[in-house]
């Protein structure tokens, strides 16, 4: 067995979020143009002058081999896009059968999961909530909240990441607010590929 890598030791602050020693990724609404479904709420947002940060990813990334675990936290900001919910691109990953775990850390949200035939589910994130994300099915996170949704998430470091699909036409579902409510209802601009 190869034991060229060393062990590593990083911290995370727990209520923040914040992986230190860690490589940080911000994602702002110019980054998720074509993403929220409202794309003129999206223009007009841009067209202002305004790019508001959506969220933020702090991974402790491995070689991408098999064997190799990444990890890490996002941190996604409480807003909205016309009436739907601040949320991450979302994505399948490129190797199908590669699984992930999450864990929420703080805040109220909630995971978007489908397949690639369109079954979908969605399920709470708040602290202390894991969710294991079987191979093939894709992933969105969504805050309903009104304070930051904070989650650790880990997995295999050869995974990959396919967010062209995802990209197209979005995953089957939405999270919208309507009447002051959180509703997940059908995305119109989705349909299964044959
Ligand atoms: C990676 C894992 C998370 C997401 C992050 C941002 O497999 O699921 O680290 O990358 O939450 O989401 P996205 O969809 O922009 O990668
Ligand atoms: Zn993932």
């Amino acid at each position: 067995m190869e034991t060229a890598l060393k062990p590593k030791h990083v911290s995370l602050d727990l209520g923040k979020g914040v992986l230190l020693p860690s490589t940080l990724t911000k994602r702002k609404l110019k980054d998720l143009d074509s993403f929220f479904a409202d794309t003129q709420a999206t223009e007009t947002i841009l067209n202002s002058g305004q790019d508001p940060i959506i969220y933020e990813v702090y991974e402790c990334l491995q070689p991408q081999e098999l064997g190799h675990l990444n990890f890490g936290t996002t941190i996604l900001y409480p807003g909205k896009i016309g009436d739907e919910f601040y949320m991450t691109k979302g994505h399948f990953h490129a190797k199908e059968a590669s699984s992930e775990v999450y864990l929420g850390l703080a805040g109220k949200g909630l995971i978007l999961l489908q397949s690639r035939t369109g079954i979908s589910e969605c399920l709470e994130m708040s602290q202390g909530e894991v969710i294991y994300v079987p191979p093939g099915w894709g992933h969105r996170t969504v805050n309903v909240g009104a304070e930051k949704l904070v989650f650790f998430f880990m997995y295999q470091a050869d995974a990959g990441h396919d967010y062209e699909s995802v990209q197209e036409q979005g995953f089957s579902k939405l999270v919208v607010e309507r009447r002051g409510r959180v509703e997940v209802v059908d995305n119109p601009r989705f349909a299964i590929k044959t």
